[in-house]
């Protein structure tokens, strides 16, 4: 059994790569790229939970790894929200620059490391290259993407199911019964992975969800019998705060905001125009992130190189009120006449109306070139809001 808590187990493992640690025999967990809850418990309940098998007794260190780079960490509210449950540092989380780094400075790990590849059957990009030929396990409960698995691996687990945690918690089985002192906090981790793959297990659910979590909450303590899991308060008090939280952008700075949701255009003309979408009004973001607010709008589209920069948000509002706000702000000097036009016609087009505030930051200053509004055409999403103003940029001329 684990002789060392899930938070002391990662904390070791992100020791090893932060301080370059010479390479030794090594086990590599990774989840997928889109790196969701799940992928994330996936790859840590496996990686801690390897030890308990023989299978995995010559490997003196096992990394569970966080497929993307570490800036994208604060994009997932739920995940932080979890990490925070467990008294987990989000530092410890070992991300995919930071280990490539580590691989970089330490060029001998590829060659003493194998690979368990988590909630994906194909190992893409860089990893791949480094070490599609060392794939040694694999639990999924995607589709095969018709590339043949690679030979002898152990596990091969590969079904539908909701989450593939319901999987690795299946493949680990004993040790939910066993009488580890830390394998609460492993059933916790686990538990959230499976509940918001499953919706509380009212969606997509397989028998391998039901009975991971199952086994889950038996190892809480919090689940007795078959009822107290259909029921249990528990599971659902969990399942709401973790759903919430994975709905909730409170915790995101600016420029995760409006990264978040971004789509951008480069027109004939070399004109660059970048949207950000929002789920909170610009009444709300502008409070936030007070002096900040006009300072990040234009650093962002600094570091996109954006000639012309818009903001779409859509909420709802105290009253139970369905809105939407606009804003526009012109980095390029050049297309200010071109920015003042478009903020007239998206007064008939768009029924844009200017805030009714003491807020300075939704305040227009078409000097500066900046320009916010309540939206009241309620039907012009941003589908109908770029489209108009790519127009309006392609026939600027510069
Ligand atoms: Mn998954």
């Amino acid at each position: 059994m684990p002789s060392q808590s899930v938070q002391q187990f990662l904390a070791g493992a992100r020791q090893y790569v932060s301080k370059r640690v010479a390479a030794s025999r090594t086990l590599l967990v990774a989840g997928n790229a889109s790196a969701d809850l799940d992928s994330f418990t996936s790859s840590l309940v496996f990686a801690y939970l390897s030890q308990t098998k023989e299978r995995f007794q010559d490997y003196k260190r096992v990394l569970p790894l966080f497929n993307i780079p570490r800036e994208e960490v604060a994009l997932r509210p739920e995940l932080l929200h979890l990490l925070a449950n467990l008294r987990i540092p989000s530092e410890d989380v070992i991300c995919l620059d930071e280990y490539l780094e580590y691989v970089r400075a330490v060029p001998e790990a590829k060659d003493s490391t194998d690979i368990v590849l988590v909630d994906h059957n194909n190992l893409l990009a860089e990893l791949g290259e480094l070490y599609g030929d060392r794939v040694v396990g694999i639990i999924d409960h995607h589709q095969n993407e018709g590339k043949p698995l690679p030979a002898n691996l152990d596990p091969e687990l590969i079904r539908f199911s909701g989450s593939c945690s319901s999987l690795v918690v299946r493949y680990f089985d004993e040790y939910w019964t066993s009488a580890c002192e830390f394998k609460k906090d492993v059933a916790t981790l686990a538990l959230g992975a499976v509940l918001i793959d499953t919706s509380n297990l009212t969606a997509k659910e397989t028998e391998d969800d039901i009975e991971a979590a199952r086994l889950l909450l038996e190892a809480l303590g919090s689940a007795t019998t078959v009822t107290a899991l259909e029921t249990g308060s528990f599971r659902d008090t969990f399942y709401r705060d973790l759903h919430d939280a994975k709905n909730s952008v409170d915790s995101f700075s600016l420029r995760d905001l409006l990264r978040k949701d971004y789509k951008e255009w480069t027109e004939a003309n070399g004109i660059k125009l970048g949207t950000s979408s929002s789920v909170k009004s610009l009444a709300w973001t502008s409070k936030k992130f007070g002096d900040g607010f006009l300072p990040g709008l234009r650093s962002w589209a600094a570091e996109r190189k954006l000639d012309m920069f818009m903001a779409m948000t859509s909420y709802v509002d105290a009253d139970g009120a369905f809105r939407r706000d606009l804003l526009m702000l012109n980095v390029n000097p050049a297309l200010l006449p071109t920015a003042t036009q478009f903020a007239a016609a998206a007064e008939t087009e768009f029924k844009t109306v200017p805030f009714d505030t003491a807020d300075p930051n939704l305040v227009c200053d078409a000097d500066a070139g900046y320009w916010c509004w309540d939206q009241r055409e309620l039907k012009a999403s941003r589908k109908q809001v770029a489209p108009a103003m790519r127009q309006t940029l392609q026939a600027a001329k510069l």
